[in-house]
């Protein structure tokens, strides 16, 4: 399995559920390398140019309020087979269908606020990635 990059945003629900240290916890529980973090607050321009694939949707707007509604905890973490596994750790997006003891199961609220983010491609994870970090934000890690 290849050493993989994905793009996380613990989200502003997280935020104001003060879960910023225990999703961080249950993250490099799992294995994943944090190579970048920092706390930021989207406005609704740059929240909607992250969910432009989205644009289109009924709930784009609601998305966008939300994901300017506060702080947020953006991440790139570094692990084998990173994307598919740390997609798992956080369960399906609406979190009534996530599996037990998955972050989206324990702790978010409903579809739209889902506590996280994760890629769902490497290609994508990194997009995302320079959307919130410059190259020198990325720690060099040694593997
Ligand atoms: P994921 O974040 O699991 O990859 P996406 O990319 O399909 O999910 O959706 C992006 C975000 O849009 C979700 N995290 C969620 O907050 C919101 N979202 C997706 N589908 C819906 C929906 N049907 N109603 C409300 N919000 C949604």
């Amino acid at each position: 399995m290849a050493v993989e990059r994905t793009l996380t945003i613990l989200k502003p629900d997280c935020v104001r559920k003060n879960l910023i240290g225990e999703v961080t916890r249950r993250i490099q529980e799992a294995g994943f390398q944090i190579v970048a973090m920092k706390m930021t607050r989207l406005t609704r321009e740059t929240a909607g140019g992250f969910y432009a694939v989205h644009k289109e949707r009924p709930f784009f707007n609601d998305l966008v309020e939300f994901m300017s509604s506060g702080p947020c905890v953006p991440m790139i973490l570094e692990k084998k087979n990173a994307v598919a596994d740390f997609r798992q750790l956080i369960g399906a997006t609406n979190p009534a269908e996530a599996d037990e003891g998955t972050i989206r199961a324990d702790f978010a609220d409903s579809l739209g606020e889902n506590i996280v983010h994760g890629s769902d491609s490497v290609e994508n994870g990194k997009l995302e990635s320079a959307y919130f970090f410059s190259e020198s934000e990325v720690v060099l890690v040694k593997s």
